[in-house]
């Protein structure tokens, strides 16, 4: 190694640049606790400290920052969803993202790809009508599209998809992209630091202590803290959190997988779903195939993975691109996904006075993160739920009134 390089390399003058500050020690209290140093975990800390000044915040992480399903999605953005409360939620996520490398300083690789849901059948077929015309409705430009409008965007797919299941046509989502998951969980947790907040990794929160109906502190590995205020933000960890505090949810938590192939010259622009085929595919600015499918079809809190989840998979991606059958694969995962009944998130103030949570992410929260940032962060600041986050409330499954997203989730379930 030249020597040149080396003096540099040990140089006290340039140490290694480091994203956020590691604190040795918890302090004896917090103005707010988050639980889980996901995406949404941190950028509600981030908007805490940014919006609201409020920074005598610490987000406490069991492991390492991102790396649960935040480092693991497959990273779709859009906002064509099903109902008027997910459309217009998804739609505010949708233009926070535009702002958000600069917000950062930091290169997200948001790319714009235009997000196509196949139809193999005419009752599909009325889903992307009915999807299209509620996404206008609220000025999110969706169109449903017939075969030849797919094939001249998609001319490598076989449109019969070897004879099982010809396609009919399509919602076409233009806004539809994909980013960066780990840049996404750095500048959040980047910007948070800078503007006071202290993130804790290697820090299991467990237990909640509570006194008279509201929060007193959390118990962590590392010892006690008081706070009045505790987000829950953990993901396929929500029934473990809740049981301590008592409260109880319809999640249940199911493995999603995904995997990825060699990198290859790029063929494809537009992300493609189809939910009839359980396959989902983009192609990243690297060239790889980031692919997937359906849940697993049963509980289970672990994040194996599965040669018949392989298999599946990969026989319906050669249905849909069969020149792809000599292509190689070159990583496969899962996470821990939290199922809702309708496939919406439980957000907001909860019956424990100064228990917040955002949970119910299931196969969806990526896209979300900025704004349950900003929804999340307005929530803990005043008390009182954000009006987006309205049809997400967790006494909904209570009173029967559920906001229906299955139409819309990304892939089969
Ligand atoms: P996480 O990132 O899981 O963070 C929760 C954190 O809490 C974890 O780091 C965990 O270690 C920590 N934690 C748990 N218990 C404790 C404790 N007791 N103490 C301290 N810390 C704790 N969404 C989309 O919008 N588009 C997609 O394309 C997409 N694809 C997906 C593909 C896959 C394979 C998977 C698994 C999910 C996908 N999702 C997608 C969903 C999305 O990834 C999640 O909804 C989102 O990442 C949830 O973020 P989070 O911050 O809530 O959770
Ligand atoms: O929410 O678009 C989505 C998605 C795609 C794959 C998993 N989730």
């Amino acid at each position: 190694m030249p020597h040149r390089l080396l003096r540099f390399g040990l140089s006290r003058k340039h140490p290694e640049p480091r994203m956020f500050t590691r604190h040795e020690n918890l302090k004896p209290a917090y103005d707010v606790v988050i639980i889980g140093a996901g995406g949404h975990g941190l950028a509600c800390a981030y908007y805490l400290a940014r919006d609201h000044g409020i920074r005598n915040v610490a987000v406490l992480e069991r492991g390492y920052l991102g790396g649960g399903n935040t480092g693991r999605n497959t990273t779709i953005i859009r906002s064509n969803y099903l109902t008027p409360e997910g459309v217009k939620f998804y739609d505010e996520s949708v233009r926070l993202w535009q702002d958000l490398a600069v917000d950062f300083d930091l290169n997200l690789f948001y790319s714009t790809r235009g997000h196509f849901t196949l139809a193999h059948t005419d009752s599909a077929m009325r889903t992307m009508r009915w999807r299209a015309e509620v996404n206008k409705h609220f000025g999110v430009r969706s169109e449903a599209v017939d075969a030849a409008f797919v094939k001249r965007a998609i001319p490598m797919m076989d449109m019969q998809c070897a004879g099982h299941a010809p396609i009919v046509g399509a919602l076409f989502h233009e806004p539809g992209a994909i980013a960066r998951h780990d840049a996404v969980a750095w500048g959040y947790g980047r910007g948070a630091d800078r503007r006071g907040v202290e993130i804790h990794q290697q820090c299991e929160v467990t237990g909640i202590r509570t006194r008279g109906g509201r929060v007193e502190g959390v118990d962590t590995t590392r010892g006690p803290i008081a706070t009045q205020r505790v987000l829950c933000a953990v993901a396929g960890f929500t029934p473990r959190l809740l049981d301590m505090v008592g409260l109880h949810t319809p999640i249940s938590i199911h493995p999603l997988q995904a995997m990825v192939s060699e990198p290859l010259k790029p063929w494809l622009d537009p992300i493609i779903v189809s939910g009839s085929l359980h396959v989902y595919v983009s192609q990243t600015a690297r060239g790889e195939l980031v692919m997937g499918a359906s849940l697993d079809p049963y509980e289970l809190h672990s994040t194996r993975s599965t040669l018949e989840f392989a298999e599946g998979l990969a026989s319906h991606m050669i249905d849909l691109f069969p020149f792809l059958g000599e292509v190689k694969v070159n990583r496969q995962w899962a996470g821990l996904a939290d199922m809702t009944p309708d496939f919406a998130p439980i957000m907001g103030t909860t019956p424990l006075e100064g228990f917040f949570l955002d949970a119910g992410w299931g196969t969806w929260g990526f896209k979300a993160m900025p704004v349950c940032g900003k929804t999340m962060s307005h929530t803990v600041a005043t008390g009182r739920n954000h009006a987006l986050i309205e049809g997400f409330a967790i006494d909904r499954f209570e009173h029967y009134r559920l906001t229906g997203e299955k139409g819309a989730a990304s892939v089969g379930h």
